[in-house]
């Protein structure tokens, strides 16, 4: 076995960790015919079952062209035990071992730092553990100083789009931040790209809905909560003691309407026009300054401040122009002060966030 050859669980079988896992097969030749990489699918876990790969198993099998390895998945799975399934991946078979989360659950973030400290690296989109509290985010740092392990989490911000890696080449190469700002939400960014006054705001929420945009219950992208999962995530990697609850988040979801009154999302969907003079009234109001509101996360870092929330922009800024479900990011610095740095793509989708753990992947073959 080369020194490349490394072990995966991936955790989470949904839209993601199943792009991942096709993408990894279609690349798979070619990482190690070039590259000398071998990822090696030794383990798969939905949030109730699990399939671990016997020594004589290769999911390359399972996974050929023509054959669904979710099959497979359905015949041979058993109940889920994490305990198992980590010490399954990490069995000290193959010279490396890594898991990728691909769930949104709190539960598998909370046991980031044991695996790490177990000598187990580990790559994710999952947001949860860099926005659970400074304390353990401490933690899992000082997990993977102690055991040399390596973290990844590219696609926590932007999908597969440039965005932590960005933050930390600049830092590395001695940049000083004085603000980050950007839109987050892919939703939020083709609502507002949409918003321009000639259509009620509430319409164009039921259209994103109907696009399959939102989640299916809208407020859970109206509330900001998502953005700002992300914001306190920039905010620790340019060097922030923050907490989520510190953040001021603007909700877009009336007082009324929120689910804590116990209102369905139908009832909110009806509803959510008797709330649209507010609204409407900024946006005219923006207009006729030649501006467009924009929802934004924003890392003052200057003033050690975070807020997310809704700002109106000249058409000509680079929020401005914004199309379809874009991501778009400024960041300002010392060296990039006069002009910002802006990354700019699609920052949602099954694709392109596979795309970004998978690159993650290959950030860690790069250390061995
Ligand atoms: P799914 O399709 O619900 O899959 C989740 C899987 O996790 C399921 O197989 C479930 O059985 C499993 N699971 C849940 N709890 C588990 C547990 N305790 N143990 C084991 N397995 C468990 O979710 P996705 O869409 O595949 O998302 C996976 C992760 O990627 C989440 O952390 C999500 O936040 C992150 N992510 C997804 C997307 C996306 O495109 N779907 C994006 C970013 C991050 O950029 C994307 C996006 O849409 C951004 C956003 N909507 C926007 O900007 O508007």
């Amino acid at each position: 076995l080369g020194d490349y050859t490394i072990s995966v669980g991936i955790i989470g079988r949904g839209l993601v960790g199943s792009t991942l896992i096709e993408q990894m097969r279609e690349q798979r030749a070619k990482l190690h015919d070039q590259y000398g990489v071998d990822f090696r699918i030794r383990a798969i876990a939905s949030s109730s079952r699990m399939w671990l790969l016997s020594s004589g198993e290769n999911f390359d099998e399972f996974s050929a062209p023509g054959r669904n390895w979710m099959d497979d998945f359905e015949k041979r799975a058993e109940t889920l035990d994490l305990d198992r399934f980590v010490g399954h991946v990490n069995d000290g078979t193959l010279p490396h071992a890594v898991l990728v989360d691909c769930t949104a659950s709190g539960e598998i973030g909370a046991k980031y730092a044991s695996w790490l400290r177990a000598g187990l690296h580990l790559v994710t989109p999952n947001k949860k553990a860099n926005s659970a509290s400074m304390e353990y985010y401490r933690e899992i740092r000082d997990a993977m100083r102690a055991r040399n392990t390596h973290f990844f989490y590219e696609a926590n911000v932007g999908a597969g789009l440039p965005i932590i890696s960005t933050v930390r080449d600049l830092l590395r190469t001695g940049d000083s931040f004085l603000s980050i700002e950007g839109i987050f939400s892919g939703t939020l960014s083709y609502i507002f790209n949409c918003f321009d006054g000639s259509t009620p705001f509430s319409r164009i929420v039921q259209q994103a809905k109907e696009l399959g945009y939102t989640e299916p219950d809208p407020r859970e992208d109206l509330a900001g909560a998502d953005v700002a999962r992300k914001v306190v995530i920039l905010g620790r990697e340019v060097g922030l003691d923050i907490e989520l609850d510190q953040i001021s988040v603007q909700s877009l979801v009336p007082a009324a309407l929120d689910a804590s009154q116990g209102v369905s999302v139908a009832e909110f969907m009806e509803r959510l026009p008797e709330f649209d003079d507010e609204l409407n009234r900024q946006v005219q109001e923006a207009s006729s300054r030649d501006q467009v509101l924009r929802y934004v996360g924003v890392v003052d870092v200057q003033n050690r401040r975070c807020a997310v929330e809704l700002r109106a922009y000249p058409r000509s800024h680079p929020f401005g122009g914004l199309e379809g479900s874009d991501n778009i990011v400024c960041f300002r610095t010392v060296r990039y002060d006069a002009q910002p740095l802006v990354v700019r793509g699609p920052g949602a989708g099954a694709q392109v966030t596979a795309a970004g753990v998978f690159a993650d992947l290959l950030r860690l073959a790069g250390h061995f």
